[in-house]
């Protein structure tokens, strides 16, 4: 039994639970988001949209917040975490286990940068679509890309930036890449909220997404035309 003052969060509507979800990931309160994720799941909300309505939008909210200077890093974190927490119970929903594999990627946050969420929200979203995801993680410096295409040869590189200050090294890998010679040998997708796609475009990568269902799309797209390619080059 909950206490008076505790809310009793089974007891909400939809609409005021996903309320409530949002004031809760602005508090960082992680068992709160865990048991709300858990709830709409038991109401039949299918794990894409509790994804999107409950948290990515909660998090849209304390994004605009933390920019206003009324939150900082700290309880960024705790709402980071709580974020996290309530990912990790969507993760293996998603994922649709027997889908054959489409395609690999390697994904990671480019050096000087350790934001993740978005990241991590693209390679689940990705691993619910089929592509086998291998996650190099933050602060990645070019040589952790190369490590990672050499060691796994994945046909997608996804790289992620989420300040202004750290966006340019997309292009220290990609030319790296080009120096190498194995540019042509991946397909290259860039995301992250300051990109657009022009920039990515101006980098020299092969597409730029500006969400998460956006890189499920285009990362197929991308798989079944260099598929076509191949098969007419037989
Ligand atoms: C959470 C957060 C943090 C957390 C990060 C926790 C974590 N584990 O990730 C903490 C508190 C650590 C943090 C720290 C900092 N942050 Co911060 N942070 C944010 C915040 C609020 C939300 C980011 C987020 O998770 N969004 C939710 C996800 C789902 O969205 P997303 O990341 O955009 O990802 C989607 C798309 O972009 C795309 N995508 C993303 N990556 C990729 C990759 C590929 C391959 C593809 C295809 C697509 C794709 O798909 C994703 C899913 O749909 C943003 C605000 C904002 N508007 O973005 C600021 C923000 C990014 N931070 C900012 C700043 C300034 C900082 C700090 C410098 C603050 C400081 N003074 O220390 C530090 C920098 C630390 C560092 N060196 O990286 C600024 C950046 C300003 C700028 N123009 O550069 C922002 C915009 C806030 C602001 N307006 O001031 N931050």
């Amino acid at each position: 039994m909950a206490d008076d003052d505790e809310l009793d969060l089974a007891a909400l509507s939809d609409e005021e639970l996903v309320e409530q979800m949002h004031a809760d990931l602005y508090d960082g309160m992680k068992e709160e988001i865990e048991e709300g994720v858990r709830i709409l799941l038991e109401r039949g909300w299918q794990p894409y949209r509790v994804l999107t309505e409950a948290l990515v939008e909660g998090m849209r909210i304390v994004g605009i917040d933390f920019r206003d200077g009324i939150l900082f890093v700290p309880e960024v974190l705790l709402s980071a975490n709580a974020m996290k927490a309530g990912m990790t119970i969507l993760r293996p929903r998603l994922a649709e286990t027997n889908a054959p594999k489409v395609g690999k990627i390697v994904i990671g946050t480019v050096k000087g940068d350790i934001h993740d969420i978005g990241k991590n929200l693209v390679g689940m979203m990705l691993e619910g679509a089929g592509f086998e995801v291998i996650d190099i993680g933050i602060n990645n410096p070019v040589e952790n890309y190369l490590a990672a295409l050499e060691e796994h040869k994945p046909d997608i590189l996804g790289m992620s930036a989420l300040l202004t200050t750290t966006m340019p090294y997309m292009k220290v890998v990609i030319d790296t890449m080009k120096e190498k010679g194995i540019r042509d040998d991946y397909l290259v997708l860039v995301g992250g909220a300051p990109l657009n796609e022009e920039f990515g475009m101006a980098v020299g990568a092969d597409g730029y997404c500006r969400d998460a269902a956006i890189a499920v799309e285009m990362a197929k797209d991308m798989m079944a035309r260099r598929h076509n390619v191949r098969a007419a080059a037989v």
